[in-house]
């Protein structure tokens, strides 16, 4: 199993779309809010090299972009 965890926060429109998605497809991950902490903007820049969110960490690894996140979840995601 790998090791995800969503970069987000609550006002931002592109991570209210995934988490529609994960809510819809009774998903839940680990989330880390970027805004409610500024310690995990900077643990996401550390990692992808930039603040934008959505982000879903896999394995250490940044996937930006919520279309892809998404498409990602829809492929990877076993339950
Ligand atoms: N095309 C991107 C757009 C993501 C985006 O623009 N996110 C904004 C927040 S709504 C962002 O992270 N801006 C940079 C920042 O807040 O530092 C997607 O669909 O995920």
């Amino acid at each position: 199993m790998q090791k995800l965890t969503l970069y987000h926060f609550d006002g931002c429109p592109y991570c209210q779309k995934v988490r529609n998605y994960m809510k819809q497809a009774s998903i839940t991950l680990p989330m880390k809010d970027t805004r409610a902490e500024p310690r995990n903007r900077e643990e996401l820049i550390k990692i992808g090299g930039k603040p934008q969110v959505p982000c879903l960490v896999i394995d250490g690894k940044a996937l930006y972009e919520s279309d892809d996140i998404i498409q990602w979840l829809k492929d990877n995601w076993k339950g």
